[in-house]
């Protein structure tokens, strides 16, 4: 479709958001039917979105499983390596800030420095391609010649992982140590896409990074937008929302104190405003999500590097391109419901243990989701997603 219908398309679909928005107030279909018109959550910009899964065939499915359980065993392994290491290792405690093939920028006693990685780090099968990356707290050596030198990286909290581009399906670290996932959505332009704050709770809940919702341009806001009950859901389910603008400061300050003394990993589609956001917090902060392939000297792809950004009100925040592709590899359909706790409440009630709450007789959560006792928008995602899973 050409873009400029598409664009009247979605003028006319604006119509049914509102509803989606409002609580689903004069709702005409039934959430899982195939037709409903998704699309019209979905910003024109991120009509080309391909969260992993969806262009996946199956093949590459079971693969990725099998890479990520021998990742989830090479990181156990890893972990043992590197406590053990970290016993007997002699050099300096630092932080990586700037990270990309065998070179690294660290952070040690407040002052930055550059440093190669040991090659023999990058021997270590650890499933990863790049073996250091930024948020790793790593041990650090003089090289004899002036320079310095990463001996070893320390255990790991977290890691937020994803196949690499061109070496897929072999993982890339994209940050290591992130404790904070700040969600950013616009309330307009581009118009709130709650299926994917959907999503990112999900990958919130499987990393175990806290997530925080943030709102952004809520100076679009009209009388008639009904903020409150869209964000209802996520209030119900504990979760922390914030309404910010970066045009009028609105919900600024509670940002910069959200984020003070965390390390923090940006996510959100192109256009609502973290980068705006940021420089909004700290002005000099300057964020590129937006990710930067090319081929070097060599022939070899490259794509920007990540970097840790430092506040001035003490913490972090990872400029990660490319953060977005983040998807929901290894989950199946029937461990989906486990993120979703304001679903997973009602299964108990259902006839067939293994209910998957999309098609089968005498479902409490259908049952509940009629009755209004579940969100629109959340059964929504569930349904979506589910879809896209492998069994
Ligand atoms: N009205 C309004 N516009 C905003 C606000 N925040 C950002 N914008 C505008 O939205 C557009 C996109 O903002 P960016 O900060 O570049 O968005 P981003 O999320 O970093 O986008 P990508 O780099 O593509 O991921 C810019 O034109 C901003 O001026 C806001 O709070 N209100
Ligand atoms: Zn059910």
């Amino acid at each position: 479709m050409a873009k400029s219908d598409r664009r009247k398309q979605l003028a006319k679909e604006s119509e049914t958001s509102k509803r989606f928005r409002t609580g689903g107030k004069g709702r005409r279909r039934r959430v899982r039917r195939k037709d409903w018109a998704d699309e019209a959550f979905r910003g024109e910009d991120e009509l080309d979105y391909d969260p992993l899964e969806r262009v996946m065939s199956r093949d590459e499915h079971d693969r990725r499983r099998e890479v990520e359980k021998a990742v989830l065993q090479t990181d156990a392994r890893q972990r043992e390596q590197a406590v053990s290491v970290a016993k007997t290792s002699t050099g300096q405690q630092a932080l990586v800030i700037a990270a990309g093939g065998l070179q690294a920028r660290v952070l040690m006693d407040g002052k930055e420095f550059n440093c190669t990685v040991r090659g023999i780090l990058t021997e270590i099968e650890t499933g990863f391609i790049n073996p250091v990356a930024v948020g790793d707290h790593v041990m650090v050596t003089e090289d004899g010649a002036n320079g310095l030198v990463i001996e070893e990286v320390l255990p790991r909290q977290m890691i937020l992982a994803r196949p690499d581009p061109f070496l897929a399906p072999k993982q890339q670290v994209i940050a290591a140590n992130v404790d904070l996932l700040l969600i950013v959505s616009a309330w307009w332009n581009p118009t709130i896409w709650l299926e994917l704050i959907d999503r990112y709770l999900v990958v919130a809940q499987r990393t175990g990074i806290e997530p925080l919702i943030c709102i952004n341009k809520v100076d679009l806001m009209t009388e008639d937008d009904d903020y409150e009950a869209t964000v209802q859901p996520y209030y119900d389910l504990g979760k922390r929302v914030l309404r910010t603008s970066a045009t009028n400061g609105v919900g600024v300050e509670e940002l910069r104190e959200a984020l003070r003394d965390r390390t923090t990993a940006v996510v959100g589609m192109s256009g609502t405003g973290k980068s705006s956001l940021l420089s909004a917090v700290q002005p000099e902060l300057k964020l590129r999500t937006k990710e930067v392939s090319e081929v070097n000297g060599q022939g070899q792809h490259t794509t920007t590097q990540s970097t840790l950004l430092q506040l001035d009100v003490g913490g972090y925040v990872a400029d990660t391109p490319g953060i977005k592709e983040f998807g929901l590899g290894g989950l199946t359909r029937i461990e989906l419901q486990d993120y979703f706790p304001d679903i997973l409440a009602f299964a108990p009630g259902c006839r067939f243990s293994n209910c998957s709450h999309i098609t089968e007789p005498d479902c409490a959560v259908q049952a509940a989701e009629e009755a209004g006792l579940i969100p629109e928008s959340r059964a929504h995602s569930y349904s979506l997603i589910w879809e896209e899973l492998p069994k």
